[in-house]
């Protein structure tokens, strides 16, 4: 009952409402009451709930293994790349020390190889290369000379069968003929084997075009223009191509620089086969268009033979028939381009003649002299005639110098043109 009426009591009390921390609705709180009210949650911040805290450790251990993750990862990737890096190098070694090997090999295999072709391409002497030429018309002049006969009209007639039967051209012969003729008036020819002796002191007198065939370049190196040029003429297949190969690999073993022109348009494959030479010999060449016109490609070259101060400068020509004037006309327009690129140029007109051809390398020689001024002759194929006799024919009838004889494919079957080694060579 009295709990009953003090509730009764409590709801029905007059007065004013219990001061609360809300605003007041007639005027402004106490200046106190309203700092308290700011400041209270600032000072007063709840401790951390144990549970908060939990969460906030096993975010930092997750943080960290997330870490410690991160950088295992970085060393396993630092350590992959270190095992791959070394992987590489040791394969990159091998790779250089198979190389290394192997060039070393082939070097041992180019040495051993040169080396046999050196003794191969060294192995023939002129005597060798003018065999067939011995074996011919010599053997039968050397039937003349033997057992001490004396020389009377019968040896006469028979030196004059066998002189005007070979290759060396019927004014030679006469000469040669009238010469031994004239001996036995003198009574200078007291047997056969003076003759013999006679007839080789005439040959080696033509030969060396009477002392005169010491021109420029007779000695198969270049004259003293820089740089020297030669072109090469003559008729289709004597040799052209070959000999300026061996010429390349001859004056480029001699130290001079050597610069090659392909000045042959006109044959698809001639172009390939001078780079072939040049690669082998290792000397640069120019080489046109296949139809380029071959003056261009000449001039080209020699003005590049200027630029880079070459020793020698070969140019190759297509092969022509000496009877046709018009291609007789293009050799003489390649020849005066080649002055405008330098002058003088070419210092030598060197024209290459298959010996095999006989009687008709003297024709050949005449035509394209005419046209050219032809300043040297290289005899080809020696090796594979018996008519080498030519070459005495073309000396005594062009007066031109022989610089160079081709006696085989290689090399050194180019010989620089001796007279007087010629001449042992034939009588040997
Ligand atoms: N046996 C022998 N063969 C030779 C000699 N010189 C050249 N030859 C060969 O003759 C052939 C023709 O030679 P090339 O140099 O191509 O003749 P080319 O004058 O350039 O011919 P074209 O360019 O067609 O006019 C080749 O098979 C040469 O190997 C030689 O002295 N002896
Ligand atoms: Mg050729």
């Amino acid at each position: 009952m009295a709990a009953g009426v003090r509730l009764a009591r409590r709801r029905r009390a007059p007065g004013p409402p219990a001061a609360r921390p809300t605003a007041e609705p007639h005027g402004p709180p106490t200046a106190p009451a309203a700092r308290e009210t700011r400041t209270e949650p600032r000072r007063k911040a709840p401790p951390p709930a144990p549970v908060a805290e939990a969460d906030r450790e096993a975010d930092e251990a997750r943080k960290k293994e997330a870490y410690r993750q991160k950088k295992e990862a970085e060393h396993e990737e630092r350590e992959r790349r270190r095992l791959e890096r070394e992987e590489e190098e040791r394969l990159a070694r091998e790779a250089a020390e198979r190389a290394a090997r192997e060039e070393a090999e082939a070097r041992a295999r180019a040495a051993a190889e040169e080396h046999r072709k050196a003794e191969a391409e060294g192995g023939k002497t002129l005597a060798a290369g003018l065999a067939k030429t011995r074996s011919g018309f010599m053997a039968r002049l050397s039937g003349l000379f033997g057992g001490g006969r004396p020389v009377d009209d019968s040896v006469l007639a028979e030196l004059e069968e066998v002189l005007f039967t070979a290759d060396i051209g019927v004014k030679t012969a006469t000469h040669l003929l009238e010469s031994a003729r004239e001996k036995v008036r003198r009574r200078e020819l007291s047997d056969a084997g003076r003759l013999r002796a006679v007839l080789r002191e005439d040959i080696a007198r033509i030969l060396s075009l009477d002392g005169g065939a010491t021109a420029d370049g007779a000695s198969g190196s270049p004259g003293p223009a820089r740089p020297w040029v030669i072109m090469v003429v003559g008729v289709n297949g004597s040799g052209k191509t070959t000999t300026i190969g061996k010429l390349a690999a001859r004056l480029n073993a001699a130290g001079h620089k050597v610069l090659l022109a392909a000045g042959d348009t006109f044959r698809a494959a001639a172009g390939e086969q001078l780079e072939v030479w040049a690669g082998r010999v290792g000397v640069p060449i120019v080489r046109g268009k296949d139809g380029a016109d071959p003056a261009s490609v000449c001039f080209e070259a020699v003005q590049r033979g200027v630029a880079e101060k070459a020793d020698v400068v070969v140019c190759d020509t297509a092969g022509r028939l000496h009877t046709k004037a018009p291609l007789m006309e293009q050799l003489k327009k390649v020849k005066r381009v080649m002055a405008k690129a330098a002058p003088g140029a070419p210092h030598e007109v060197l024209l290459v003649l298959d010996a095999t051809n006989g009687q008709n390398a003297i024709a050949q020689a005449r035509q394209f002299h005419e046209a050219l001024g032809v300043t040297g002759l290289v005899l080809t194929k020696l090796d594979g005639t018996a008519k080498g006799g030519v070459v005495i024919g073309i000396c005594d009838e062009l007066h031109l110098p022989v610089r160079y004889v081709g006696v085989g494919e290689t090399v050194a079957d180019l010989r620089p043109f001796s007279p007087a080694e010629f001449v042992e060579a034939l009588f040997a």
